[in-house]
């Protein structure tokens, strides 16, 4: 493992302003440089989400540079084009083609799928640590439309299983590309392939798979982003817990951001517990949620870090808050790690420690799961996913992920949402 030289708490917080400043053009921050040259969704939630406590003014730039690219149809992409370098990474905005879709913002690329609505837990983090009340009021007063037109696009356009649930269409919408929960439904697919270039890194996923993501996403950018071909054709859907659990909460944000809007919290309040109710009868199993194939009919057997995402949920209820803590802290999951928490169980064959969402440790789904565990008064849980997270990124850097065996760094450096959450760890 590199060797670094010991950093404090200050030095550490003082490494983590210099990688997002540098990571910064313009109002939005990309997730790491070269790799990933863009605005993606989610990193940008956990960018606002870091800086809150200390700059609103630039936790809410990065959110409304993000939203700017969300869709009439209340859609907010998974990856926001800086036009500058548009075709750096594949695929660009020549792949999407989102500026021939009626829906999609004239005068901003964008790519025609989502990913995990974290969008309304960001704004609350803004709202909550907002020192100006009256800046944050104006703040919530202007994005909570838009975040209340994502939720209905989900609830709508995304209930491809008719129980309540949003579906994703494609593995990049889980923000868990390469995570074992899709070889199943992928392998279902035809095997394609395709000439490209792309920037990567031998952590990356089997070549044969992202054939598979990128056959998935042209078929649906063909349909014309269709929401009905979605329903009736689209040959990858499937309900993950992560993404589910994560709508969940952030319906508990915007109902209590409403007040605030002027707005009625009670259909969030709603939302949450019919989402709450879908989870636990169609995706429990065995003390874990599992992703549900929607066009295979199954649950997917692979226990993953997904599983845990429906603990964000503060009424999931006792037993089951009890059977996922049980599992998270097994030789499956944190009793066999040296650096929690593995992104897949360490004994499923398909655990693989160095490469991304089928093994490594990630600040991201720690940082969490770690809120899970505030959530539901876990003290020492909390404590300790807080101290190895910042155990990880003190040693090893503010690396993209981790082996969860020696803490050593995997995937790209100076990774924006490790940065940020950082300083929410060290507050
Ligand atoms: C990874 O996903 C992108 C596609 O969206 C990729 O593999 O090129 C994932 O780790 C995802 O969660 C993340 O948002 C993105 C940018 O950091 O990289």
């Amino acid at each position: 493992m590199e060797a670094r030289p010991a950093v404090d708490d200050a030095a550490l917080g003082r490494e983590a302003w210099s990688v997002l400043d540098a990571n910064r053009t313009g109002s939005a921050t990309v997730p790491a440089p070269g790799l990933y040259p863009h605005q993606w969704s989610w990193d940008s939630t956990f960018v606002s989400i870091g800086v809150a406590r200390w700059d609103t003014r630039r936790a809410a730039a990065e959110l409304l540079s993000l939203l700017s690219g969300q869709w009439r149809n209340g859609m907010v992409p998974h990856i926001v084009f800086h036009p500058a370098h548009a075709e750096a990474y594949f695929p660009g905005p020549s792949v999407w083609r989102s500026h021939d879709h009626p829906a999609a913002p004239g005068d901003v690329l964008t790519s025609g799928l989502t990913q995990p609505p974290m969008h309304a837990l960001a704004l609350w983090q803004v709202w909550r640590y907002a020192v100006n009340r009256d800046e944050a009021a104006a703040l919530v007063r202007r994005i909570y439309p838009m975040l209340a037109a994502q939720h209905g696009y989900l609830a709508v356009t995304r209930d491809l299983g008719g129980a309540g649930l949003a579906a994703i269409v494609h593995p990049w919408e889980s923000g868990m590309d390469d995570s074992p929960a899709w070889d199943e439904p992928l392998e279902a697919l035809p095997a394609v392939r395709y000439a490209y270039r792309r920037e990567e890194l031998p952590e990356r996923h089997p070549d044969s798979h992202h054939d598979r993501y990128v056959w998935l996403a042209l078929r649906y950018r063909d349909s014309g982003y269709d929401g009905s071909y979605l329903r009736l054709d689209h040959p990858f859907a499937v309900e993950d817990p992560l993404f589910n659990g994560i709508w969940l909460a952030s319906c508990h944000a915007l109902a209590e951001l409403a007040p605030a809007a002027g707005a009625d919290p009670r259909p969030h309040e709603e939302a949450a517990a019919r989402i709450r109710e879908a989870l636990l009868d169609r995706l429990w199993a065995d003390g874990l949620f599992h992703a549900r194939d929607l066009r295979g009919d199954r649950l997917i057997p692979v226990r993953t870090i997904g599983g845990f995402g429906p603990l964000l949920d503060p009424g999931l209820p006792g037993d089951r808050v009890n059977g996922l803590l049980d599992t998270l802290e097994s030789p499956r999951f944190m009793g066999a790690a040296g650096y929690p928490v593995p992104s897949c169980e360490i004994r499923a064959p398909q655990f693989d420690r160095s490469r991304y969402w089928r093994g490594p440790s990630w600040v991201n789904t720690n940082w969490l799961l770690r809120r899970a565990a505030a959530v539901h008064g876990r003290p020492d849980l909390v404590r300790q996913l807080g101290t190895a997270t910042l155990r990880l990124v003190r040693q090893a850097g503010f690396r993209e992920c981790f082996d969860p065996f020696d803490g050593s760094g995997r995937g790209g450096r100076d990774f924006s949402w490790s940065a940020a959450l950082t300083l929410d760890l060290l507050a």
